[in-house]
């Protein structure tokens, strides 16, 4: 299986989130996406080859023109308006219900206009490794509509939590989404199958008025995880939507046995879809003690998620999405893959 990697990831570092009140160790960290590659390398997985460039195009298909601009010009709007270059771009006041966003020129409104989180600051890099994320994604969709079985995009940032014009949760741009058009736009019928730990609330939402492309989501019951508002089974679709979309929220501590179970559920639906191509937003925050996490999978269970995932029987892109137990990440995504080659 062909991974499409680019080191410029690295320059989106920053040193903290805002979480519990505090700033705290960024969890989206550079290592992150090396140790996946070091996994990668280390199991003979494929070959590891750089992204092409696709420009703002098919960027476009997903998010809005205006979004994409702030995203690009954010830190220097940040630095232009504090004037140091040392520290990371946070939003520090949302439009809330009842509140007016007419003017969002001010770096200050732009950031609370578009992000809906404190855990996903902006740097001096951050749009050029989101655009190479993209880039990624992209290259790697190329790659399945020329006849690979499946390929990886190794992603960073992550991207299923962004939406057409909002980003949170580590992610800018849906590079998932963004895939999942390219294909759609290329005459695929894409499903797309998120198995990160949280709930892809972007793609849903992406997706969400449109019955040319199916989501679905497993992950922790949004009642008690992140992202809170997005996630919940009566989330159905809307519109010409309605019935394409599926969420299935699963328990705290959910073992290997419960997760099968809702991958089974999520499969039958996917096969009535009648797919062409499979997208898979791969999270593996989905391990036992992971930071950002609450599942319980471990060891042999993302061999097995591998392998249900090729029993579908799809050209399959995976993009990666989170994972924050540095220890098991990139073992985790090495065995999904190997997995699902090896099935
Ligand atoms: C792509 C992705 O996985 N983004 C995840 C962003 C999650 N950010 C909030 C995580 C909240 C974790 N709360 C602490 C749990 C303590 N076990
Ligand atoms: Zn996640």
């Amino acid at each position: 299986m062909k991974t499409v990697y680019s080191p410029l990831h690295l320059s989106h570092a920053h040193a903290h989130e805002f979480e519990g009140g505090q700033l705290i160790a960024a969890k989206d960290v550079p290592a992150r996406a090396e140790l996946v590659l070091d996994a990668i390398r280390g199991r003979g997985i494929g070959p590891v080859l750089a992204p092409q460039h696709f420009g703002n195009v098919p960027i476009l298909r997903v998010h809005t023109a205006e979004f994409i601009h702030v995203l690009e010009q954010a830190w220097a709007r940040w630095v232009g308006k504090h004037g140091y270059d040392n520290r990371e771009a946070f939003p520090s006041a949302w439009p809330a219900r009842g509140m007016a966003p007419k003017h969002i020129e001010d770096i200050e409104a732009a950031l609370g206009y578009y992000a809906f989180d404190t855990a996903t600051p902006i740097v001096a890099g951050t749009w050029t490794a989101a655009r190479h994320a993209a880039d990624c994604a992209l290259t790697a969709a190329e790659f399945v509509l020329h006849g690979e079985r499946a390929a990886f995009a190794l992603c960073r940032p992550p991207g299923h939590h962004a939406a057409g014009d909002t980003y949170g949760g580590y992610c800018f741009l849906n590079n998932a989404a963004i895939a999942a058009q390219h294909l759609t736009d290329r005459g695929r019928r894409v499903a797309i199958l998120d198995v990160d730990m949280h709930h892809g609330n972007g793609t849903q939402a992406i997706f969400y008025g449109r019955d040319d492309v199916l989501t679905v989501s497993l992950h922790g019951d949004p009642a008690t995880y992140y992202p809170h508002f997005s996630g919940f089974t009566d989330e159905t679709g809307e519109g010409a939507g309605e019935g394409f979309n599926l969420n299935l929220p699963l328990p705290a501590n959910t073992l290997w046995p419960a997760y099968a179970q809702a991958i089974e559920v999520a499969a039958e639906r996917i096969r009535a879809f009648a797919p062409d191509t499979l997208v898979v937003p791969l999270g593996v925050d989905t391990v036992v003690d992971d930071p950002a996490g609450g599942f319980r999978l471990e060891g042999a269970d993302y061999t097995r998620l591998g392998v249900a995932l090729a029993k579908l029987k799809l050209p399959t892109l995976f993009t990666m999405e989170g994972g924050y137990r540095l220890d098991t990440l990139g073992p985790a995504v090495a065995d999904v893959l190997t997995g699902f080659e090896g099935a």
